[in-house]
């Protein structure tokens, strides 16, 4: 059986969502706490970032026991009692699977260095390093003891790659999904999970760091597909996605196409680089709006075509905030925090919530390094100070791109600390907390307009199942598309700039039904102006014309 399409996922950051000890730091206790809000507002699941034991160099997808709590967020009698919990709020769990790698301080990494054989075969072992770059910079590889080896790590040097080519690693990393399945888990993600399959020869490539050499490589669908078969594929109602990392649409296509049994969902990222110099993070540029139209239609339209899936975000706990990105938010914080929800909650694709995005948090727009705390943030710091940079246009990249932007607090309420933390939070929260809360927010604009998507995807069929079709493809400032569901027709406008623009209207659409706006009623003619950010869409029951949106 397929994964439910009307259902909408809330990713919660542990660390950073309700402490309720007072240790800085937030617990599962605190996710119990919050259920009839996450219920309030409609969601269905909720994905969770990992809570196991870790050293937490890499805020816990360093993982060094995959079948444990980490007690700096609860007891394992908690985790049942928050899926029994959020059970009965409606909500069901979705998990965090770190299977490309471990922590160097996982027992098999350990045994692997005191010399056992055996686990040795677990990693990625060789005599020389080729020349790819690590994702938190420097090479990828790193002396393994003193054995003359070296072990292989993408990430982080305490993030050591697993073996997959060996079939103990594959059947031990199995029995960690099958594990939480028989706890009552039924949603998994998977990190960056198209990076499992590297060639058996690894060769140096020069090209994009050497990411072609493990990227998406046809052993990795091989490997999903075993996966799928030896746990969730078995469940009826489950939800799984793969976060894919430099990625590409034929393989997305491959990955979610129900046909090929490997996951129901994929996450890219190329959206999210629009506002990337050649590519690079480090770098400070304005968002190109041709180019994020441009990736929208094109993955829009072929993964629907195809019979692919996509999982929408336009935040998570890697992310600074769409809103900082996207939006004059010191003019239109409220009307492009909802225009961004619109048009992501009513494309094709599973939506996903970033806690906050809810209530429009924004960036903390902290006022030193020292305020930061993430590994890849304080890697990047150092190497854009070694290429000339100065300590103030560092500062500056740092600010806009790290990612404890979206890891900071979550704002509760006005009180001290955000009403996060009765203790000091383990992140500095925001600056803005004190007006940007869940208790203002709650009945204001941006949080009833997530609710208000929430329920029409679940009222409405064409939502959830209609396919996409790029409109106004040429259009300067609106990224618009339509929605089909046999005679069904959805236009969605989204004005992506601070002024007003013009659109003509076709025809059939004059005569629709405005279905969602984020600014009051207006009447539908030939001719129609969009407000700054404004969303509109509106619905055609029955078109019997064959009108194009241009
Ligand atoms: O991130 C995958 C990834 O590719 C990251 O490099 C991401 O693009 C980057 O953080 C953005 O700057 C996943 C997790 O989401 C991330 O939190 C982990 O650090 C990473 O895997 C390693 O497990």
């Amino acid at each position: 059986m397929t994964f439910d399409k009307r259902k909408v996922v809330y990713q919660i950051y542990p660390k950073s969502y309700k402490d309720t000890t007072g240790n800085g730091i937030g617990d599962l206790r605190g996710i119990i706490e919050k259920l009839p809000y996450l219920e309030e507002l409609g969601v269905d699941v909720i994905w969770l970032n990992p809570f196991y034991p870790s050293p937490q160099r890499d805020n816990g997808y360093d993982i060094s026991d995959y079948t444990a709590i980490n007690p700096l967020f609860g007891s394992m009698a908690d985790f049942e009692e928050l899926v029994q919990a959020a059970k009965e709020h409606g909500i069901e769990l979705m998990l965090d699977m770190v299977l490309n790698h471990c922590s160097t301080e996982h027992e098999w990494f350990q045994k692997a260095l005191a010399g056992d054989k055996y686990y040795q075969d677990f990693f990625i072992l060789r005599d020389q390093p080729t020349n790819w770059v690590s994702k938190f910079g420097g090479n990828a590889w790193a002396p393994f003891g003193d054995t003359g080896k070296y072990y292989l790590h993408l990430f982080d040097i305490s993030q050591a790659d697993l073996n997959w080519r060996n079939p103990h690693v594959r059947k031990e990393l199995f029995k960690v999904v099958n594990f939480w399945r028989s706890k009552g888990v039924k949603g998994f993600r998977f990190d960056v999970i198209n990076l499992i399959g590297k060639d058996e020869e690894l060769k140096d490539n020069d090209a994009f760091d050497g990411k072609p050499e493990y990227t998406d490589r046809p052993i990795a669908h091989d490997y999903l597909k075993e996966l799928n078969q030896a746990t969730y594929g078995q469940d009826e109602d489950g939800m799984t996605v793969g976060e894919m990392s430099f990625t590409d649409i034929p393989n997305c296509i491959q990955y979610s196409h129900p046909d090929s049994h490997e996951l129901d969902m994929v996450f890219n990222f190329h959206h999210l680089k629009v506002d990337y110099e050649n590519g690079q993070k480090w770098t400070l540029k304005p968002f190109d709006f041709e180019e994020l139209k441009h990736l929208f239609h094109t993955w829009g339209q072929e993964m629907s075509e195809e019979n692919g899936w996509s999982a929408l975000f336009w935040n998570n706990h890697d992310q600074p905030r769409a809103l900082n990105r996207f939006v004059d938010i010191e003019h239109f914080r409220k009307e492009g925090a909802t225009m961004l929800a619109a048009a992501i909650h009513l494309s094709r694709g599973t939506p996903y919530i970033y806690m906050g995005e809810e209530i429009g948090m924004l960036d903390p727009d902290y006022d030193t390094m020292s305020d930061y705390v993430d590994v890849e943030s304080l890697n990047a710091y150092q190497e854009l100070l070694t290429s000339g940079k100065t300590e103030a246009e560092a500062f500056a990249i740092i600010q806009a791109k790290s990612r404890d932007n979206s890891r900071i607090p979550m704002q509760w309420n006005g009180s001290e600390n955000a009403g996060f933390s009765k203790g000091t939070p383990w992140l500095k929260v925001g600056k803005t907390y004190r007006e940007i809360n869940v208790e203002n927010e709650k009945s204001g604009p941006i949080f009833t307009f997530y609710q208000q998507l929430i329920r029409l995807r679940k009222a409405m069929p064409i939502i959830a199942e209609g396919s996409y079709q790029s409109a106004y493809q040429d259009h300067p400032n609106v990224y618009a598309f339509e929605r089909h569901l046999g005679d069904e027709r959805l236009l969605v406008l989204n004005n992506f700039f601070a002024k007003e623009v013009d659109i003509d209207l076709p025809e059939s659409y004059q005569s629709g039904k405005i279905l969602l706006s984020n600014y009051p009623e207006m009447a539908l003619s030939e001719k129609i102006t969009l407000k700054p950010y404004q969303t509109l869409a509106i619905y055609q029951e029955k078109s019997g014309s064959k009108d194009n949106c241009q």
